[in-house]
């Protein structure tokens, strides 16, 4: 069995939208992350920080959205969401992964909260101008970051793009790709359930 817990609008909507593009059946556990009083102390055997996205995969605890996204397009080979071990282009794939969780995320949120003084050559995540120049350029060429393929990557990225749009470079190519994630019929069927 699948259970993800989640909390609408927050980061777990992704993993709704990526267990709807998998097909399997799963279980959403509300987490009220907004709750006055917080999250019961109970829920820090599920996630040490008590956060959603976590996911339960028949007592499998995985955390870390691109953890997840991982776990999942490797559990779940048939739904193609992503290279599998030996196949060309695994590599990228999880450079891809990881490059969301560690360049990518920090320099948004430390372009969201105006935070200066890093030094790019020193800090993990560099220049954030580059990263976007990166996005922007490799979306100008595909359809799909990893190419002529949707992958979990774009979940992670595209989700992103809905969280802090305005944080992120805009252009036609991005616009457009915007607009071909959002017509997925998995990330429609998404919207319903990750709200509830
Ligand atoms: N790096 C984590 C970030 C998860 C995260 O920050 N989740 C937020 C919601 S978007 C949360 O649960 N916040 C509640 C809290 O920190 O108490 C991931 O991508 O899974």
């Amino acid at each position: 069995m699948l259970k993800l817990y989640h909390c609408p609008q927050t980061r777990s909507s992704r993993i709704v939208w990526l267990l709807e593009e998998i097909g399997e059946p799963y279980t959403l556990e509300r987490i009220d992350i907004r709750a006055e009083g917080g999250v019961p102390e109970s829920y820090r055997a599920i996630h040490p920080l008590k956060k959603v996205p976590a996911l339960d995969h028949d007592g499998e605890i995985v955390t870390e959205s691109a953890a997840i996204c991982l776990y999942l397009s490797d559990a779940f080979p048939a739904a193609k969401l992503g290279p599998k071990v030996g196949q060309r282009g695994r590599g990228a794939y999880l450079s891809w992964l990881a490059y969301y969780a560690g360049v990518i995320e920090p320099g948004l949120m430390s372009k969201a909260v105006g935070a200066q003084g890093f030094n790019p050559v020193s800090v993990g995540w560099g220049d954030p101008a580059l990263m976007e120049q990166r996005l922007a350029e490799t979306l100008e060429k595909n359809a799909y970051i990893l190419g002529d393929t949707f992958s979990t990557v774009d979940v992670l990225i595209g989700s992103t793009f809905q969280i802090a749009a305005r944080l992120l470079p805009k252009s036609d190519a991005i616009e457009a790709y915007k607009q071909r994630l959002e017509a997925r019929p998995a990330f429609q069927r998404s919207l319903e359930k990750a709200a509830a």
